[in-house]
């Protein structure tokens, strides 16, 4: 484990980010400089199996939320089955807090395509997708011109480089619905139907896009891809944990003195980023915080040292999730913050199973009076009753997100909605914190 006693240049490790402050770092000029397209002539250089046991062998593991190893993911795709197969990148960045794939695909688009053109050279595709969340036009118009650029280049197309394969990259924007980054429910929308989660099984792998082996993966983790390549699995491990190898990009916002997207070896701190990066904002103190989004059960200051992996967050009852470090402080109101939350939940509930559909809209009414200190006796344990009618018995994982916060708020900050209750009325000033306004 890194301790803070080591100095911030070891603390941190800029690879995906490391050209972002470079002369226009989005150019295939700038990415080539920065050892662009190295780890495609080196995957090129092995026969397809290989690529996808050196990615397995190097621990890499899925950036989205769930961490699920990405070399077995694409081990899974069956080999000689006479049907096409697919990789499709799930750039539907939507999960509150998250921000780190949209940052990276404006900064180094040619990260991702060369990820992508490797992923599909290991598994036999010769038609990937890339799903981006609509909203963002210029990360759009961005990744367009990176991918005109790659086939100018020669990096997509026929005959890749000489390799004699082949590969087309289509961009398609979403039209905004958070459910759409569920991977079954994107690749429904991305088949021109309205997005809704597919029961699974079968996995996207066996039957994914047009029923078809499909490779379903995060920007992050295939944008993770060619410096593994390049530099070899070894330089991977060493970063990191054992059992979360390498390194992340970690979404640092709030109530901090500098937001923003920190790459580091997954096991760093919360403690150690606020250090390096200039702590909560001053003259104030921290409260609560996700350590992976607003769908993870929200951590106090005695997990500050908790480390950001896998098992570190997982053992101390919360998820790593997309590493959306969300940092509130001492004026948060944490009935407003839950609140918040829980409409935005209620609002991209796609309406499919009766336990999210319903619990998130009851939840929201309850939180709504608590808040505004109208709230009666027992509705405590009306929003913890209804958060466990959603939890585990919802069709996908948007049902466990709602009921997240409630409950982890409710374990943490239980004297604070009792105080709304007993007093009638919410006890912070709104105006006094910047997160809300
Ligand atoms: C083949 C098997 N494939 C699992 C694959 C599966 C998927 C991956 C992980 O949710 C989490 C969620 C959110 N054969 C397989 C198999 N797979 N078993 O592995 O699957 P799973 O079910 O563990 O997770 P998920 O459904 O992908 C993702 C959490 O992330 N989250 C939300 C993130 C939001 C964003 C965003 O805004 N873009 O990423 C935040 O923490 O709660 O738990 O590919 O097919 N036997
Ligand atoms: Fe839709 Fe919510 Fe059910 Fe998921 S849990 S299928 S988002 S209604």
């Amino acid at each position: 484990m890194m301790t803070s006693a080591e100095p911030a240049e070891k603390l941190l490790s800029p690879v995906l980010s490391a050209s972002w402050d470079d002369h226009r770092p989005w150019t295939l000029d700038t990415y080539r400089r920065h050892g662009g397209y190295d780890g495609l002539a080196a995957a090129l250089a092995m026969p397809p199996d290989d690529v996808i046991a050196l990615v397995k062998d190097s621990g890499l593991r899925g950036r989205g939320g769930a961490g699920f190893p990405t070399g077995m993911k694409w081990q899974f795709i069956p080999q000689n089955d006479g049907k096409p197969h697919y990789l499709v990148v799930n750039a539907d960045e939507s999960e509150p807090g998250t921000c780190k794939d949209i940052p990276l695909l404006f900064a180094n688009p040619h990260a991702l395509i060369e990820g992508m053109v490797i992923a599909s050279y290991a598994i036999r595709c010769e038609h990937a997708f890339v799903y981006l969340r609509g909203e963002v036009v210029p990360v759009l118009r961005r990744l367009q011109a990176a991918v005109a650029e790659a086939y100018a280049a020669g990096y997509l197309g026929k005959d890749i480089q000489g390799s004699g394969i082949n590969l087309d990259i289509t961009v398609h924007a979403g039209a905004g619905a958070y459910i759409c980054g569920e991977e079954t429910a994107l690749l429904d929308s991305l088949e021109g139907r309205r997005g809704q989660p597919r029961l699974r099984p079968p996995f996207p792998a066996i039957a994914g896009l047009y029923a078809c082996p499909t490779v379903v993966n995060n920007v992050e983790s295939i944008a993770s891809v060619p410096p593994i390549l390049a530099r070899g699995k070894d330089w991977f491990t060493s970063l990191g944990t054992e059992k979360s190898p390498g390194f992340t990009l970690y979404s640092l916002s709030g109530h901090v003195t500098n937001p923003g997207q920190y790459e580091a070896p997954l096991g760093i701190t919360l403690r150690q980023l606020l250090e390096i990066t200039g702590g909560v904002r001053a003259g104030h103190r921290l409260k609560f915080w996700t350590p992976g989004g607003s769908s993870t059960p929200m951590f106090t200051e005695e997990h500050l040292d908790v480390p950001l992996d896998y098992e570190g967050v997982g053992a101390a009852g919360s998820m790593l999730g997309t590493k959306a470090l969300q940092v509130f402080d001492e004026t948060t109101c944490v009935v407003r913050a839950v609140t918040r939350w829980t409409e935005f939940y209620a609002h991209e509930s796609c309406g499919k199973c009766t336990p999210c559909r319903e619990g998130t809209y009851w939840l929201v009414q309850l939180l709504k009076r608590i808040e505004a200190g109208q709230g009666a006796p027992g509705d405590l344990e009306k929003l913890l009753d209804i958060a466990d009618n959603i939890n585990g018995k919802s069709f996908c994982a948007l049902g466990d997100g709602a009921a997240s916060p409630i409950v982890s708020s409710l374990q943490h900050f239980r004297a604070e909605y009792e105080q709304h209750l007993n007093e009638h009325r919410c006890p912070f000033d709104p105006a006094a914190s910047t997160v809300w306004a």
